[in-house]
């Protein structure tokens, strides 16, 4: 019995019905970015036809509706991640937004020549230039965690490289290559013996399983609307209460202050404060209607479903033997519906390319994570990422696919 009716969800995304190259699309490209519910597209130009307005600077109808609707996300949002309060989640443009935010509005205040902000070495790049900018404008130095041939994070390694100096560690909840699932409530445990912060980048996690910040006993957490069926364009930073007043904002204009005089001006509360400039308010609503969607199928159930369908694609391509190599760790808990491989010696653009030409669509190259593939000692990878419209017949359409470029290319 599966854990979510797949074939009616199926039906709720249009773009599944159009033909890629004569045939029909095999979507497995969700961890670049996910396909949209007709309930998250009919929320966007519901908003646009019929109940347009800004926010928080009318008090003529509609802008007090879009408030209230985009004041409501927030309320939605805040539940789906179990915050304490709303005032904790601040809207921002995407992860790569949230996490750059945090680089100027908290670490730049806080990092001293000395410190150390620890990574891992399998983070998104968007987690690691921005710390590169913060270690050059305070003099704190950068750490990895290295991770095991399994992909794991080397629990040795974490316990020699966290001390009194680590101020932040930040670390992907989820691997966007190799799909590893990080035990950050371990690795927030460690940091905060010593004093220090744990931002989680949760951009592939949290559109695929249930993340419970209190349970994670995490600080900050930044994610993207556009992974989860939302919109382009919206993304999430989420700040632990204790430390709204610590961050000072960095982008500052209209919306986010209470009074301005020619010399001073005072800002608005959290999340305001953080929010200046008309925000992307559809792309907001957008959101809220993803949430609608993931709330009502359960998060507990798309995990299952996304775990069961892993397990049969990583059996399902094993049966190409040598011809394939299969990167992250073995066990289904330990990982995310991502998977990661090579065919052959064959190049991953190659290999994408050909799969193309089947209507197939992955990501091929290093994903944003050059230095993983340095650590791997790889040029780079196919990537075909899963969700909850995908189902087992796309899977043996792509290793039929794939057995097809691995025979023609035996030679
Ligand atoms: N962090 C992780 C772990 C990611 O996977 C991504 C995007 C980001 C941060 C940045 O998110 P954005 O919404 O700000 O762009 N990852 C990918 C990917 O794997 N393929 O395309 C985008």
């Amino acid at each position: 019995m599966p854990s979510l009716k797949v074939e009616e969800i199926r039906e709720d995304f249009p773009i599944l019905k159009k033909k890629i190259r004569g045939g029909r699309l095999i979507y497995l490209d969700s961890a670049a970015s996910s396909l949209k519910p007709i309930q998250v597209i009919e929320t966007i130009r519901e908003f646009y036809l019929n109940e347009y307005s800004n926010v928080h600077r009318g008090v003529h109808l509609l802008s007090q509706q879009a408030t209230s609707r985009y004041e409501d996300v927030r309320e939605k949002v805040a539940k789906f991640i179990n915050a304490y309060s709303p005032e904790e989640i601040i809207f921002t443009y995407g992860t790569t937004d949230s996490l750059n935010m945090l680089a100027y509005s908290y670490a730049l205040r806080i990092l001293k020549p000395g410190d150390e902000i620890l990574l891992t070495v399998m983070e998104h790049h968007s987690n690691i230039l921005p710390w590169m900018m913060m270690s050059s404008m305070t003099g704190a130095k950068i750490n990895y965690i290295d991770i095991t041939n399994d992909g794991l994070i080397n629990r040795n390694e974490l316990d020699e490289k966290i001390s009194e100096k680590t101020k932040i560690v930040s670390v992907t909840h989820m691997s966007n290559v190799l799909g590893t699932i990080v035990d950050v409530r371990n690795i927030a445990r460690r940091i905060h013996e010593v004093g220090g912060v744990i931002i989680v980048d949760g951009a592939q996690s949290v559109p695929h399983m249930p993340v419970n910040v209190r349970e994670l006993e995490i600080d900050f957490l930044a994610f993207s609307g556009h992974k989860m069926l939302g919109p382009t364009g919206v993304g999430i930073l989420w700040v632990k209460r204790d430390f709204l007043g610590e961050l000072s904002p960095f982008r500052l204009g209209g919306g986010a202050i209470r009074e301005v005089t020619l010399r001073d001006f005072v800002l608005l509360d959290p999340p305001h404060r953080f929010e200046a400039g008309t925000p992307h308010i559809a792309g907001v609503l957008g959101l809220g209607a993803a949430v609608d969607y993931l709330e009502r199928i359960g998060m507990d159930n798309v995990r299952k479903y996304e775990e069961e369908l892993t397990d049969y694609t990583l059996k399902r391509l094993s049966e190409l033997g040598d011809a394939i190599t299969i990167y992250g760790p073995n066990n289904i808990s330990d990982r995310g519906g991502i998977i990661a491989f090579n065919i052959k010696e064959l190049d991953s653009n190659i290999v994408g390319s050909l799969l193309d030409g089947y209507g197939v669509a992955v990501r091929t190259g290093k994903h944003c994570a050059h230095p993983l593939h340095q650590r791997l000692n790889i040029e780079g990878t196919v990537r075909a990422s899963l969700y909850l419209y995908n189902n087992k017949e796309e899977i043996d359409y792509l290793t039929t696919a794939l057995n097809e470029i691995a025979t023609a290319t035996k030679a």
